[in-house]
């Protein structure tokens, strides 16, 4: 990613509205009655799933894709100089901002019926969703920020040891859920569609086909994704242009950050 100024612009969760004011206002207010804008990066990762979320309510949005120039230039205030960042607003001048993507994600969820029918559903959908979000966390710590000469090792151990306990863990939870296609139940939840997100995200890695061959192997949790799939908005979601811009933006970003480099050899040489 590019550096941001040192006099980057910052957003305040303060405003002109008291947090009653603006608590209330969720409470009374309809999603038709918002406007949700969504700052991200053109690629897959942490701030990705606000977007297919977003698509799958079909509420009305915008998803902002900074430039590394508009970035460097200190052009995107943030809370916490990353992004994602919502800005939510709502009749009469009301707005307010929000950080961190678990947060989003999770707000986003409980406005769009995807946090189960009850505290427990709520809970143990929140638990499924950190746990898959750790995943992608641990893929960026083990495998992308390391050096060069490190990637392979990194890459083999992670696909046989971090992923291989995450798809046994969540194959038995699914298949505890009855293999059904979803975590909680019988209903689509954010956990489902985190997985799914997920799972996108890992084919966008140069060594993609190795990660989506290991996910094949677990039925339950491959269910998930089909299941996903199949929901009509996500489905047009994918097939969009600017779907299709977010994928192209990740292949590049991935291709330069985490290529194995005897694998690239190898490449060539085909
Ligand atoms: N804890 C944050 C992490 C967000 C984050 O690390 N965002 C990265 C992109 S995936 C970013 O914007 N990096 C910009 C930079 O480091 O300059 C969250 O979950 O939202």
């Amino acid at each position: 990613m590019a550096a941001q100024p040192a006099n980057r612009p910052k957003f305040s969760f303060q405003s002109k509205h008291s947090s009653a004011e603006i608590s209330r206002f969720l409470a009374e207010t309809d999603n038709k009655d918002l406007f949700f804008s969504i700052s991200y990066w053109e690629i897959a990762a942490v701030g990705s799933t606000a977007r297919d979320l977003l698509e799958y309510a079909g509420v009305k949005h915008e998803k902002l894709a900074p430039t590394y120039d508009e970035w460097s230039a200190g052009e995107v205030p943030t809370a916490f100089s990353v992004m994602p960042c919502l800005k939510i607003k709502g009749l009469n001048g009301m707005e307010f901002n929000m950080a961190e993507s678990e947060v989003i994600d999770t707000f986003l969820a409980e406005r769009f019926g995807l946090l189960g029918n009850n505290t427990w559903e709520a809970m143990t959908i929140r638990t499924f969703y950190t746990n898959i979000h750790y995943l992608r966390e641990r893929t960026f710590t083990e495998t992308l920020w390391v050096s060069d000469s490190e990637k392979k090792k990194a890459r083999d151990q992670f696909l046989s040891h971090s992923l291989r306990k995450f798809l046994e863990d969540h194959e038995f939870h699914l298949q505890e859920n009855g293999c059904n296609g979803h975590y909680v139940g019988d209903k689509l939840s954010l956990a489902d569609v985190h997985l799914a997100n997920i799972i996108h995200f890992y084919g966008t890695v140069p060594w993609a086909k190795m990660a989506l061959d290991e996910f094949r192997k677990y039925e339950a949790v491959w269910k998930v994704k089909e299941t996903v799939d199949r929901v009509a908005e996500l489905d047009g979601w994918r097939a969009s242009d600017e779907f299709k811009r977010y994928e192209n933006g990740s292949y590049d970003y991935y291709r330069k950050n985490c290529t194995v480099p005897e694998d690239a050899v190898a490449e060539k040489q085909k």
